[in-house]
């Protein structure tokens, strides 16, 4: 790992200790915006520090659950007594004692707000050392999740169609959302007889990023509906003109379902979990059938009281790939939406993932809230989503925008989706949490492969991997055609568009079986024959990250190629009476006849007559194109000679745009994939590397920042993730 990514984790960790309640019982939204509980933020705040304190995580939830009414709801504020007089509204305003529902000895506000506690209690228990120690919590805290999810299903769910609906924009947890806008303009607020009250938020913030006097209007009148209800929920549900099915609550919902019936089965409540399961099943179904609006390419929210689809663009909208709502033939289209302008799209430039509104609509604001800003949690959950439905690169992408923006900014609560700059409060602590949580698992994996099992295996001679009968028809000069035409065919029905590879499936297909055979015959191929530099370099890059598909499958490797000592060095094709290793082909052809990183000598001695197939030009983008197995090197392709060049100059600018490269002007740093530290001779070295960073990152401001400081910019580099690219 990096030590600027330590030294950014100490940071976040810092700002969730300086958030904590004296004692430590909870942590706050922030210091002095927020000094109470809330309820999803404790979801968020319990993920993050479960990856180093589970007891502390556990406290968060415990301590918000004190909180849950009798009828099941969980409150979206736990009050903190000795926050008192900081924040509007508080208890006095909530006057939650009118419900017989409220507990009575703790304070809390009279809503909700999405339910990502079952999903947070799991990752408590997955991320814990010692799982031992979170089984009582989970036996504390099942329950009570099923309460909660009860509440839903029997409270909110006024249709019986699986979709639970919000009360007030507060529950949305997106406050002043461009899609509650509609609602609000329906009701005459400019006539309604409202209590006095006086806003505190504006005090700590300026009022640029914060909802307007009138939307707190409307807060206000529905908590005076509300109050006039007892909190009732069934007349609330007669009367209250906001009554929303959300896409990101209820996505939310569905993925705590997920979470919900795994706790039962781990649990051995066999009901609870088949309940779990149907409420996820309904209302998945549910959303994708009610919310997915065909041409609006985006879930709406559902206005029950007007009964329309509100169509407002916001990263509400693809909160369906969190939770699993988005059916197969949705999910494209979707995907493309997000993947645009509006919502900044991959390698767009100047641009952060994802807005909370579509940049290019009417009443976008950069600064203000939840009407245009990128926050944290929103691109946590997208970037969860997208990997469930398989888009690693945009998932990559937002991955690294979420550890990006705190390092340029600090943890801010929101930030600007052009220059990155933070707005709201300081020192979030969602921010903080779910960067540890991107950290953590992205960075910090290197324990999970297992020392031991690393070293489970050693090749100690070569292993010939084309060995199978030669079939005498072919013609030798045809095999690298046919070749490229058998990886041809892998490719299309293995390798993915996310550059990640099915070897279960290719292990035992047809396809696998011809490409085996194509691959004795190169035995009897002679490489001399291939002509100029481009032919070389494709032929020799596709050959490369076939041996290493193939040794991973011959090998029945499962984690990481570092389960076998020696797989780059030992494993070998026999090619025209030669024999090849990929660290032959990799240092040896590509790289002119280098030595691997570490070693001591030249691929080939002087005289290997290998060296008569080098490449004339060496080309450091073959880092980019050629695959290692592993997630942190390129994903999977295929060259062809004749677009081989244009080819590379994709491959490199993918990677240099992905989260392998992080450029933060601000703090004149750059950290880098450790491709470029262990081939810095290939790129000139760091400075080298910079030059060549600066002509494919897309980002003005990155692009300018290298062009400008590269020599004072200080330069680290990234832990490499060695697991499967499965
Ligand atoms: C914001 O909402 C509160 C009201 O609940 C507020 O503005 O005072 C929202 O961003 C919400 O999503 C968040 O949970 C809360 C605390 O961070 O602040």
């Amino acid at each position: 790992m990096s030590d600027a990514i330590k030294t950014y984790i100490k940071k976040a960790r810092t700002v969730l200790e300086k958030n904590q309640v004296p004692g430590g019982a909870f942590t706050l939204p922030s210091g002095n915006l927020y000094p109470h509980q809330w309820n999803w933020d404790a979801g968020f705040i319990a993920i993050g520090i479960s990856h180093y304190d589970t007891d502390q995580a556990i406290r968060e939830l415990r301590r918000l659950f004190s909180g849950q009414w009798r009828n099941g709801m969980l409150p979206h504020i736990v009050f903190n007594p000795d926050g008192l007089g900081g924040y509007f509204p508080e208890p006095d305003f909530w006057q939650t004692e009118l419900s017989p529902d409220a507990p009575g000895d703790v304070l809390t506000s009279g809503i909700t707000m999405p339910p990502i506690h079952a999903y947070a209690a799991l990752q408590i228990y997955e991320n814990a050392g010692r799982k031992d120690r979170v089984g009582p919590f989970l036996e504390w805290i099942y329950p009570r999740l099923q309460d909660l999810h009860r509440f839903f299903y029997r409270e909110r769910n006024p249709e019986s169609n699986g979709l639970a609906c919000i009360i007030h924009p507060w529950e949305s947890g997106m406050d002043n959302s461009p899609s509650w806008d509609e609602t609000m303009n329906h009701i005459d607020l400019d006539t309604v007889q409202l209590p006095a009250y006086q806003r505190k938020d504006t005090g700590h913030v300026d009022s640029s990023m914060r909802p307007t006097d009138r939307y707190y209007d409307f807060f206000v009148y529905l908590m005076e509906l509300f109050k006039r209800h007892n909190y009732d929920q069934n007349a609330i549900l007669k009367e209250c003109p906001f009554q929303v099915y959300d896409p990101l609550f209820n996505s939310i919902l569905c993925a705590s379902n997920e979470s919900l019936a795994s706790l039962a089965a781990m649990l051995g409540d066999r009901d609870g979990e088949q309940e779990a399961r149907e409420w996820h099943e309904q209302t998945s179904k549910a959303i994708s059938g009610h919310l997915f609006h065909e041409e609006h390419h985006l879930f709406d929210a559902y206005d029950l009281v007007g009964r329309r689809h509100l169509e407002i663009d916001t990263v509400s909208g693809f909160m369906p790939l969190f939770g699993g709502g988005a059916k197969k033939e949705q999910v494209d289209v979707l995907y493309s939406h997000l993947n645009s302008k509006s919502f900044c799209a991959l390698h767009q430039g100047n641009c952060f993932t994802v807005p909370s509104f579509d940049t290019q609509k009417e009443g976008f604001k950069r600064e203000n809230y939840w009407r245009g800003p990128v926050w944290i949690n929103m691109n946590w959950m997208l970037y969860k989503g997208l990997r469930r439905y398989g888009f690693r690169q945009k998932a990559d992408s937002l991955a690294k925008n979420i550890l990006e923006l705190p390092m340029r900014s600090g943890f801010h609560e929101y930030f600007d989706s052009f220059d990155g700059r933070g707005y709201g409060s300081r020192d979030f602590s969602w921010t903080a949490a779910l960067f540890l949580d991107v950290a953590h698992s992205n960075y910090l994996k290197t324990g999970r492969t297992g020392l031991l099992k690393r070293l489970g295996r050693v090749l100690w001679t070569r292993v010939p991997l084309n060995t199978g009968r030669v079939d005498g028809g072919k013609h030798p000069e045809n095999v690298s055609q046919q070749m490229l035409s058998a990886i041809g065919e892998l490719r299309d029905r293995y390798y993915r568009n996310d550059g990640t590879v099915d070897y279960e499936a290719l292990k035992n297909s047809d396809e696998y079986a011809r490409y085996r055979a194509v691959a004795a015959t190169l035995r009897q191929v002679d490489p001399g024959s291939l002509g100029e530099d481009r032919q070389r370099l494709a032929f020799w890059v596709n050959l490369y990250n076939t041996i290493i598909v193939d040794g991973i499958i011959a090998l029945g490797i499962r984690n990481s190629v570092k389960e076998v000592i020696g797989f780059f060095r030992k494993l070998s094709y026999r090619i025209g009476g030669h024999s090849f290793t990929p660290d032959d082909i990799e240092h040896g052809i590509l790289r002119g006849n280098r030595r691997r990183p570490g070693g001591l000598l030249r691929q080939f001695g002087p005289l290997n007559s290998r060296k008569q197939y080098m490449v004339e030009r060496p080309d450091p983008r073959i880092h980019f194109a050629l695959v290692c197995g592993s997630r942190s090197c390129a994903p999977i392709k295929f060259y062809s000679p004749g677009r081989i060049d244009e080819q590379l100059d994709t491959a490199a600018s993918n990677f240099i745009n992905s989260s392998e490269v992080i450029v933060i002007p601000g703090e004149k740093r750059v950290l880098l994939s450790s491709i470029f530290n262990w081939y810095g001779e290939d790129f000139g070295g760091s400075r080298g590397a910079l030059e060549f960073i600066e002509r494919y990152i897309v980002d003005d401001d990155k692009r300018e920042f290298l062009r400008q400081h590269k020599d004072e910019a200080q330069v680290d580099y990234l832990y490499y993730d060695w697991n499967l690219n499965r």
